[in-house]
């Protein structure tokens, strides 16, 4: 029997995992205890890895569409056909060719993000979007506008944790055990969501706050703790820009306002800005996408990173750290383009803030770009590892796109919602069956370490790897000069060049995986903050100049209860909160999940449900200005009354038939997912 030690890849965090394979066949997975990350545990998703890879409905070789029918094809001519239609865009406009990678591509590392997006800038088009659009990235650009760097919260070490808009035991369970541990030496926790999760369940105190409110929240925050002077003075006058504008600017907004708008009382907030200022060191855990979703989404995550300044959080074991990057050769050609990708026009930082390079377009301007032609026409679309007709907003306009465009090819394991528009399908590799680097530790989770994503079988049929198609591509586009590689292997072993470690060091002597620096603690005060200003932005001069708000003001949603609009859609929505068991959606397939969780629902509070007559389990019928779903509801008081909560990724109840792609966030573009208005529409 062979271990082979590999990281998980079903859902983000890239769990360390063995795998056990005998005669070329998997006979059990288990946790790595050796990884630093998940020391020896796997989560329910982890667990049904082979179940995953060996789905009876895999798709294994390559398939051109004829009329309403699959014909399998070779994949020497599949990728003819894809050479062939890229020539033809590229004779009139090669940025009418787009791509959309999704979450599995994207968490290939830069050994696969970058080879795609190589491809892409030889070939002439900056027109790559994926999930970011709409999740994390828009952390990111709120983190460096204020701190010049992207920082991680540290629970393990901490002893105040905020956990924001974050269900972990559900969306992030490494971190879920962190928490556990920091909770079992003593260290204080809130939790800051409208439902009651787990996580909130083991807190000392719960704000089921209102969604898409968290900007007034945070104001209320450091109202308290800059007027009852609980702030860090030394770290503020030294190392902070713009605090008596801050402190003019929490002036203008009471705590009781803050209250009605949060519909969390002022002896919460107040003691929650207490807590946090006084117990040292504290740290805010931001959920991934709850709190970007939103209007002000770059403006929370700037709001997260002031209240770590305000109490002296910043670079400090338990606080708002660093870890030292892992530095791979970055594999991307920009300079070979000529244009910006869609959306950057109006969205600039979310491309780039100062000297980061973010690199894709927002995702939202491509709907239009497909059906109206505007600013141009994207003719030809290619989809990897992504599914957007159930995990991108307003799935009507999304399925209308997929029809428009003249040539889709979807790159998927399984025929999903998304691929069935396909004009080609190609058969993909699972995480289990190809190679890859993992060197995003660092940054998701501050813990320098890295490790290769190893090959543990062989790809069912004619399955491919993503890199592997895009090699080949490359070489029918006659592209040699850029890639010169004959393998995989070849292309790893020239990623890793600048680490001063090889392929075989990461397989033979490594397979764990290996540490690559250090947590940069008290980093600050050895090279200042990357800003213009040099220090912590709590007033940024870079977003005044583009017309923004220099200050996290808060914004109502598109869609605000407090409008006309409200009298028909009385309910506020949230969608897409997760669920251990799915990734997304995908996993949908494996009967062990299904058994656990076998159809999607309509969370409810008992009060609200009584309000519009729907009684728990029957069928009830949501409906938003996008368009409506059925969905069985379940009464529960762990959601905040007046809230109706529904998760995505499920075919049968497809959430995102009532979202709206409306890019909202003014200075990222993010659409809302997390506070739109819904109604119970008679059946
Ligand atoms: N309403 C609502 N919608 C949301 C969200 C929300 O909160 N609310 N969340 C959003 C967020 S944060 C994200 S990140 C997105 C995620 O959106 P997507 O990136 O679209 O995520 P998945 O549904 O996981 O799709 C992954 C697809 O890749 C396929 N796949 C798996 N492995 C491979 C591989 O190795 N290669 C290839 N080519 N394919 C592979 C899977 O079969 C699956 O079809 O969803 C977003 N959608
Ligand atoms: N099992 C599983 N794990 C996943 C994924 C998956 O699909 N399945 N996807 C991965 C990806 S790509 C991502 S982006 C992350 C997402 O991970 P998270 O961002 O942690 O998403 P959730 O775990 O659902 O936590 C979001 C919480 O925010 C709350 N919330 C909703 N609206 C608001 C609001 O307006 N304000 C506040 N304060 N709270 C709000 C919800 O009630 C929910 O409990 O999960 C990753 N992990
Ligand atoms: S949390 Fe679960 S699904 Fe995510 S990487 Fe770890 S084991 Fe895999
Ligand atoms: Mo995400």
């Amino acid at each position: 029997m062979n271990v082979i030690k590999t990281a998980c890849e079903l859902c983000a965090w890239s769990c360390g995992m063995n795998v056990y394979v005998e005669g070329g066949k998997i006979t059990r997975v288990s946790g790595m205890n050796e990884h630093p990350l998940n020391r020896g545990r796997l989560c329910p998703k982890g667990s049904v890895s082979a179940d995953y890879v060996y789905a009876k409905d895999r798709i294994t070789y390559p398939m051109v569409r004829e009329g309403d029918k699959w014909q399998r094809i070779e994949w020497d001519d599949a990728i003819d056909m894809v050479a062939e239609n890229l020539k033809e865009v590229a004779k009139i406009n090669p940025k009418a060719f787009a791509t959309i990678i999704g979450m599995p591509i994207l968490l290939g590392g830069s050994s696969t993000v970058s080879f795609i997006r190589r491809f892409m800038d030889v070939y002439g088009t900056p027109n790559c979007f994926s999930p970011e659009s709409m999740c994390y990235r828009h952390q990111i650009i709120g983190y460096i506008l204020t701190l010049g760097k992207f920082p991680v919260a540290d629970p393990e070490n901490a002893n105040c944790i905020i956990v924001w808009a974050h269900n972990p035991h559900a969306s992030k369970p490494p971190l879920a055990w962190m928490i556990e541990r920091a909770r079992k030496r003593g260290a204080k926790l809130i939790v800051i969501d409208p439902r009651k999760t787990k996580v909130a369940e083991m807190a000392d105190i719960h704000a089921a706050v209102r969604p898409g409110s968290d900007t007034y929240l945070a104001i209320g925050l450091m109202k308290v703790i800059i007027e009852e002077e609980l702030y860090d003075r030394d770290f503020v006058a030294n190392y902070c820009y713009g605090f008596d504008k801050l402190r003019e600017h929490v002036s203008k907004y009471s705590l009781d306002e803050i209250a009605e708008k949060t519909w969390v009382d002022v002896e919460t907030i107040t003691e929650i800005a207490r807590t946090f200022a006084t117990v040292k060191p504290g740290c805010i855990v931001q959920g991934v996408n709850a709190l970007d979703q939103v209007p002000t989404g770059v403006q929370n995550s700037r709001a997260v990173a002031i209240l770590h300044a305000l109490t002296g959080n910043i670079d400090v074991k338990g606080g708002f750290v660093r870890a030292a990057r892992v530095h791979t050769r970055n594999l991307r050609l920009h300079q070979l383009l000529k244009d910006l990708p869609l959306g950057i026009e109006q969205h600039p930082f979310f491309y780039q803030v100062w000297e980061t390079h973010l690199g894709e377009g927002q995702g939202m301007y491509l709907y239009d770009a497909v059906l109206e032609g505007e600013p141009y026409q994207i003719k030809s679309l290619f989809i990897a590892g992504s599914n957007p007709v159930l995990t991108w907003p307003e799935s009507a306009k999304m399925l209308e796109v997929l029809k428009k465009v003249e040539f889709l090819v979807v790159m998927d394991m399984f025929m999903t919602e998304t691929a069935k528009h396909a004009d080609l399908f190609l058969p993909a590799a699972s995480f289990l069956e190809r190679l890859e680097l993992v060197d995003y530790y660092s940054v998701i989770f501050g813990i320098p370490y890295m490790m290769l994503r190893k090959k543990a079988i062989e790809p069912p049929g004619e399955a491919k790897s993503d890199v592997e198609f895009w090699l080949e591509l490359a070489r029918k586009m006659g592209y040699r000069e850029y890639f010169p590689w004959k393998s995989v292997d070849e292309v790893l072993d020239y990623v890793l060049e600048p680490t001063g470690y090889t392929l075989d060091d990461l397989t033979e002597k490594y397979p764990s995986g290996v540490w690559t620096g250090k947590v940069r603690y008290g980093e600050y005060k050895e090279r200042g903050f990357r800003t213009p200003s040099g220090k912590v932005e709590l007033y940024s001069e870079s977003l005044v100049e583009k017309g923004y708000d220099a200050i996290p003001t808060p914004k109502e949603p598109s869609e605000t209860p407090y409008s006309s609009k409200a009298e028909k859609y009385p309910l506020i929505l949230t969608t897409g909160a997760r669920n251990l068991y799915f990734t997304h959606s995908q996993l949908r397939n494996v009967e062990k999940m299904l058994r656990l969780q076998p159809e999607a629902y309509v969370e409810i509070h008992p009060e609200t449900a009584e309000r519009f007559g729907i009684k728990d389990g029957e069928i009830v019928t949501v409906r938003t200005e996008r368009g409506s779903i059925e969905i069985r509801a379940k009464v529960t008081d762990t959601i905040v009354p007046g809230v109706i909560n529904i998760p995505h990724g499920w075919s049968s109840a497809n959430a995102n038939i009532l979202t709206s792609r409306r890019p909202a966030d003014p200075i990222s573009g993010c659409p809302e997912l997390k506070a739109l208005l819904a109604k119970r529409e008679e059946r």
